[in-house]
C-alpha cells in the first residue's frame, strides 16, 4: 500500500493537500483491499487517484481601472463512475491544481455517500473576490464561464459554489452559460430560488452538519441541547451551522474569518447571527465588526507567529471547523481534548491535519470527517438537479426532510461499515470504506476504461 502513496507523490509533486487526502483514504480502505483482492487486481484506488480529465485555462478580464487582469481557471473531472461530475467552484488566491485535486478526490466518496447519482469534480480559480466591485466580479465570472461552458453540462458536469462562490457568482455564471448555449438547464446548482434553484440549498451544508452531529450524539444517548459550540468561519457553512445549533437548543459562541475570530461568551443568538449574515453576505465586511455591535464579545486578531489557534482553546462541548483545509493542527486538537470537547464535526473539507485526527480518535472524541458530515450541501445540490430534471419545485419541508434522511443514512452507513471492518464508532474509516466500495464496484462493472 505504501508504494501506491509513494507513486502518487512522485506523479503529483508539490501537491501536499492531494497527498494528504490520498493517504487518509488509502490507510482507511486497507482492510477492504486485504479482504477483497478484486479491488487490487482492478487497480481501483490507483485509477481513482488519476483524474479522468483536468482542464486548465486562462481567464482574462478588465478591472474597473481599465487594467487587464489574468487569472487561471480549472476544472478537475475526477470520477464519473456513478454519475455526472459534481462539485463546487472555489475562488481563492490559494487555488492551484493540488487543492482542486484533493477536493475533487474527497468529492468522489462524499457524493457516493449521499446515495444520489453524482460523480466527483471540483474547479475554480486563483481569482480573489475580496475587495472587488460587483462589476469586476461579474466580468470575471463571465470570462471564466466563456471557457468553462464547453466542458460542463447538466448530464456531464454540474458545478456549484464553494469558498468565494455564492449566490451572486452562481447567478453571473449561469447567465453566461445560458447566453452561450441558448438553453435553460440545471447546469449549475445553488441557483436562486425562482430561477431553478432549490429551497434550502443555501442552508443545506450547515444544517446537514448539525443533523449529523445530532445523530452522533443520539448514538451516545445525548443531544445538542445546551452544548457550547465552537465554530470557525463565518461564510455559508458556518452561518447555517450556527443557525441549526440554535434550533436544537445549543449555544454557539465563536465565528471567524481569515483575519481573526470573535468569542461571545453569552452566545450568538438568532439576532446576532442575522447581523453576521448581513455583514458577510451583503456588506462583505469583516467579522471584527461584530464587537462594535455587541459588547458581550471579544475579538482576537490572528498573529503570524501563533503556533495554535486560540479559538480552539476555549472551553466547549463541540467544535465545528467550517473555514478551510488544515485549519486545526495537533496543538489545537490537544487543546480541544484538554478542554473537554466531546464532538468534532467537520463542516469544511479536510480541516484537521492527520496528526490532529489521530489525537482526537485516540482520546475517544466523536469525530466526523467532512466527506460525511458536510455532504448535506452536495446532497441538496443533487435534490436541485432532481427538481430541474422534473421541471418542478419541492417545498422547503420536502427538501429538509430529504436532507435529514440522507444525513441519517450516511450516519448509519458510516457506523455499519466501520463496525464490519473492526473499527467501531470510527466515522472516518466508515465513511471512506462505504464511499469507496460503491464507486469501486461501479468501476469494475464498467470495465477497464
Ligand atoms: P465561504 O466563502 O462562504 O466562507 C469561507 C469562510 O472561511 C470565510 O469566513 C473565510 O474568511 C474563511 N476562510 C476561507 N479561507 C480561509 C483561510 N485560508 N484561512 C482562514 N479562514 C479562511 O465558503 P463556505 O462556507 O462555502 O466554505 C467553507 C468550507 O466548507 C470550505 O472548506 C468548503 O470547501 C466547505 N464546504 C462548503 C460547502 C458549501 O455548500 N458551500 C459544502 C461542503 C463543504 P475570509 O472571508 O476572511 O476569507
Ligand atoms: O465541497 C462541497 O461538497 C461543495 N462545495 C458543494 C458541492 C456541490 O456540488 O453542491
Amino acid at each position: 500500500m505504501s508504494e501506491i502513496l509513494e507513486n502518487i507523490k512522485d506523479r503529483n509533486p508539490g501537491e501536499p493537500e492531494f497527498h494528504q487526502a490520498a493517504e487518509e483514504v488509502i490507510d482507511a480502505i486497507k482492510p477492504v483491499l486485504d479482504k477483497n483482492p478484486k479491488y487490487r487486481k482492478h487497480k481501483i484506488i490507483e485509477r481513482m487517484l488519476e483524474p479522468e480529465r483536468v482542464v486548465s485555462f486562462r481567464v482574462t478580464w478588465m478591472d474597473d481601472n481599465g487594467e487587464i487582469q489574468i487569472n487561471r481557471g480549472y476544472r478537475v473531472q475526477m470520477n464519473s463512475a456513478i454519475g455526472p461530475y459534481k462539485g463546487g467552484l472555489r475562488f481563492h488566491p490559494s487555488v492551484y491544481p493540488g487543492i482542486l485535486k484533493f477536493l475533487a478526490f474527497e468529492q468522489i466518496f462524499k457524493n457516493a455517500l449521499t446515495g444520489l447519482p453524482m460523480g466527483g469534480g471540483k474547479g475554480g480559480s486563483d481569482f480573489n473576490p475580496k475587495g472587488k466591485s460587483d462589476a469586476e466580479v461579474m466580468r470575471f465570472c463571465q470570462n471564466f464561464f466563456i471557457e468553462m461552458t464547453r466542458h460542463i453540462g447538466h448530464r456531464v458536469d454540474v458545478p456549484a459554489g464553494d469558498i468565494g462562490v455564492g449566490a451572486r457568482e452562481i447567478g453571473y455564471m449561469f447567465g453566461t452559460h445560458k447566453r452561450l448555449t441558448n438553453e435553460f438547464t440545471g447546469v449549475l446548482t445553488g441557483k436562486g430560488v425562482g430561477w431553478g434553484g432549490s429551497l434550502m440549498r443555501t442552508e443545506a451544508t450547515g444544517y446537514g452538519l448539525i443533523y449529523f452531529a445530532q445523530n452522533m450524539l443520539e448514538h451516545k444517548d445525548d443531544s445538542m441541547e445546551d452544548k457550547v459550540c465552537l465554530i470557525s468561519g463565518s461564510g455559508n457553512v458556518a452561518q447555517h451551522a450556527i443557525e441549526k445549533i440554535l434550533h436544537m437548543g445549543g449555544k454557539p459562541v465563536t465565528a471567524s474569518d481569515s483575519s481573526g475570530y470573535i468569542y461571545d461568551e453569552e452566545g450568538i443568538t438568532q439576532e446576532k447571527l442575522d447581523f453576521i449574515k448581513d455583514l458577510k453576505n451583503n456588506k462583505r465586511g469583516r467579522i471584527k465588526e461584530y464587537v462594535d455591535e455587541y459588547s458581550s464579545a471579544e475579538y482576537h486578531e490572528n498573529k503570524d507567529d501563533e503556533e495554535f489557534n486560540p479559538l480552539w482553546d476555549i472551553k466547549a462541548d463541540c467544535a465545528f471547523p467550517c473555514a478551510t483545509q488544515n485549519e486545526v493542527n495537533l496543538k489545537d486538537a490537544e487543546n480541544m481534548v484538554k478542554n473537554g470537547v466531546k464532538l468534532i464535526g467537520e463542516g469544511a473539507n479536510m480541516p484537521l491535519i492527520k496528526d490532529a485526527i489521530d489525537h482526537v480518535l485516540e482520546n475517544d472524541v466523536l469525530y466526523s470527517p467532512g466527506k460525511a458530515s458536510n455532504a448535506g450541501g452536495v446532497a441538496t445540490s443533487g435534490i436541485e438537479m432532481m427538481q430541474n430534471y422534473l421541471g418542478s419545485y419541492f417545498t422547503s419541508e420536502e427538501v429538509d426532510n430529504r436532507l435529514k434522511n440522507i444525513m441519517k443514512d450516511i450516519h448509519e452507513n458510516c457506523l455499519s461499515a466501520a463496525e464490519e471492518y473492526g473499527h467501531k464508532d470510527n466515522y472516518m474509516i466508515g465513511a471512506n470504506i462505504s464511499g469507496f466500495i460503491k464507486v469501486a464496484d461501479a468501476m469494475i462493472a464498467q470495465g477497464v476504461i
